[in-house]
């Protein structure tokens, strides 16, 4: 492998642990804990995992354990520090004991269905220390949900010796997880189950779970090419920039670029929810922003879009709930080309939805019918909402020009972020966070654990004193309906309009409007100053202000 300067840099880099980590741990357990929703019915389909304590790990003395095997999975998209995670959990394996041994599932949960696995060594694992990506077993999006999958899953277990799995991802992985758990318990075959929250979305938090890891590092990659974009902007002062950025259906990362630089718009689909915003209150919205500018002379600017702004716009919300009941029918199963299952949903939409689906840009309106993926969702980074608004917004200046109410210039340029931040290097803070997780994953496990995701807290303050433990998995969780029926799952956490965080924007956005604010955070760097390598996200600095 060709190694750059800064990765052999990196890998000397040797992260940080919460003190409780750095010996032995003893596990101090808090009450009897309650799902967020659905109590009575989470209780009856989780019968072994379901109202287990908060656990916390404390200073303790040394286990004396048998040698053991582990496996690990990375599900869904990639995220900065998962190597990070691994390499916690490799070194927290063999400082239980040096004939421990790590196996890696390749390319996500099919790999464990599958059979598709692989060791991982000393000298693997030091390639990818403190290194972005999930390359070193890859990543996939297999839905873990069928018995037979659990059982092929058990073969391979047993057969190389694993006595606990770790699955790293998102609320739907971590969902997966859980039930996997369940399942073995039930089963009684002797195999642990872990989780670890994922996610560039920063959607997989609560009040156990300060925030998902590779968010941190996203965001500021994101940021500096969002401040590079209005250092440009502000120098030839031409072009507005719509710039969407990805996050599923919650707005953070859109939220948390806003704080860090001060863009003159950022759209927040929860607010247009709440305000129950049409598509045309959103282009009115932008287009009397950039109106407002060009009075003074200000023909540039910048827009901040989150990617699912689309999904939550009361009316288009409505449709795809419809659009989800009919792509899950029997009929649409056996459907086999594009076209007919644009047909096929235009059929069996009713009238009101269908009014909304046909006046939908026929882009927009196709990708909405198309397939799910395999956890349920509309796969909305495929969907241009940044030329489909700049497109809406040039066509009101058009006219409120033609009466003579606008007078500017709008010329125009389309960015998507998304790809771009999910393998960057690890910050510190998130090759910090995620060996703590890694590390604290294996403490869980020889703890005896299972149906527990390993936590971290505390995580503004420096790393000595993280807090760290595990969350019951069946705690965060209530009943929704994905692909046609009721399941119990993991609540996203979208963003709180009466959190700090939005606040803060809301406080602000006029004056950003208005005036050329712009902050350019620069590129994410490792070495240097405290104030400058090891800040958190304004998120959760402002979640977590005292
Ligand atoms: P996870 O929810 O699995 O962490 O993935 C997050 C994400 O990056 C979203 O922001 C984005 O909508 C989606 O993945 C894109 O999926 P894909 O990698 O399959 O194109």
């Amino acid at each position: 492998m060709n190694i750059s300067n800064l990765q052999k840099a990196r890998a000397a880099y040797q992260p940080k642990l919460p003190k409780a980590l750095q010996g032995p741990v003893k596990a101090v357990e808090g009450a009897p804990t309650q799902s967020v929703g659905n109590q009575a019915e989470i209780k009856e389909l989780f019968p072994n995992t379901y109202g287990m304590p908060v656990i916390t790990f404390q200073p303790g003395e040394p286990l004396a354990l048998e040698p053991f095997n582990v496996g690990i999975i990375l599900s869904g998209g990639q995220a900065p520090g998962g190597h990070n995670v691994i390499s916690g959990l490799f070194d927290g394996v063999k400082s239980l004991n040096p004939a421990n041994k790590l196996y890696g599932f390749i390319l996500g949960p099919g790999g464990l269905v599958d059979h598709n696995y692989m060791e991982i060594t000393p000298e693997l694992m030091d390639q990818y220390r403190n290194t972005g990506g999930f390359d070193i077993i890859g990543s996939g999006r297999t839905k873990l949900e069928e018995e037979d999958q659990f059982e092929k899953g058990i073969q391979i277990l047993r057969e190389l010796g694993i006595k606990a799995l770790v699955i790293i991802g998102g609320d739907d992985s971590n969902t997966n997880a859980c039930v996997l758990a369940e399942y073995y318990a039930a089963k009684k075959y002797g195999v642990q189950v872990i989780g670890c929250p994922k996610t560039i979305d920063g959607d997989l938090k609560n009040e156990q779970i300060e925030t998902s890891f590779g968010f941190d590092t996203a965001c500021k990659t994101y940021s500096e090419l969002i401040g590079n974009i209005q250092r440009d902007c502000n120098s030839a002062r031409k072009y507005w920039h719509f710039i969407k950025l990805m996050g599923r259906s919650a707005s953070h990362i859109a939220l948390e670029c806003a704080l860090q630089c001060q863009p003159n718009i950022c759209l927040i689909s929860e607010e247009v929810e709440a305000k129950a915003m049409s598509l045309d209150d959103v282009v009115t919205y932008i287009a009397k922003a950039v109106a407002a500018r060009a009075e003074e002379g200000n023909n540039f600017g910048t827009v901040l879009i989150p990617e699912g702004i689309i999904e939550f716009i009361p009316a288009i919300k409505k449709l795809i709930a419809e659009l989800n009941d009919v792509l899950a029918l029997p009929e649409a199963q056996s459907i086999n080309s594009a076209n007919e299952q644009l047909e096929f949903v235009k059929r069996n939409l009713s009238k009101e939805n269908l009014n909304v689906f046909k006046s939908l840009p026929a882009d927009v309106a196709a990708q909405l019918a198309l397939d799910r993926d395999p956890h349920g969702n509309v796969q909305v980074s495929l969907i241009e909402t940044e030329k489909l608004l700049s497109r809406m917004v040039a066509d009101k200046l058009a006219i409120w020009k033609h009466k003579g109410l606008y007078k500017g210039k709008f010329g125009t340029q389309h960015h998507f972020f998304g790809y771009e931040g999910r393998c960057a290097a690890p910050s510190n803070y998130d090759a910090d966070y995620c060996y703590s997780l890694g590390y604290n994953a294996s403490r869980l496990i020889a703890n005896g654990k299972t149906g527990y995701m390993s936590v971290i807290k505390n995580t503004t303050a420096p790393a000595s004193e993280w807090i760290a433990g595990g969350v019951p998995i069946t705690m965060m969780m209530n009943l929704e309906k994905r692909n046609g029926k009721m399941k119990p799952v993991i609540r996203k956490a979208l963003v709180e309009l009466d959190g700090a965080p939005f606040k803060y924007f809301a406080a602000h956005r006029e004056e950003w409007a208005k005036q050329t604010e712009y902050v350019y955070p620069g590129p994410i760097q490792y070495w240097g100053p405290s104030e400058v390598c090891d800040q958190t996200t304004k998120t959760l600095q402002l979640e977590q202000a005292k």
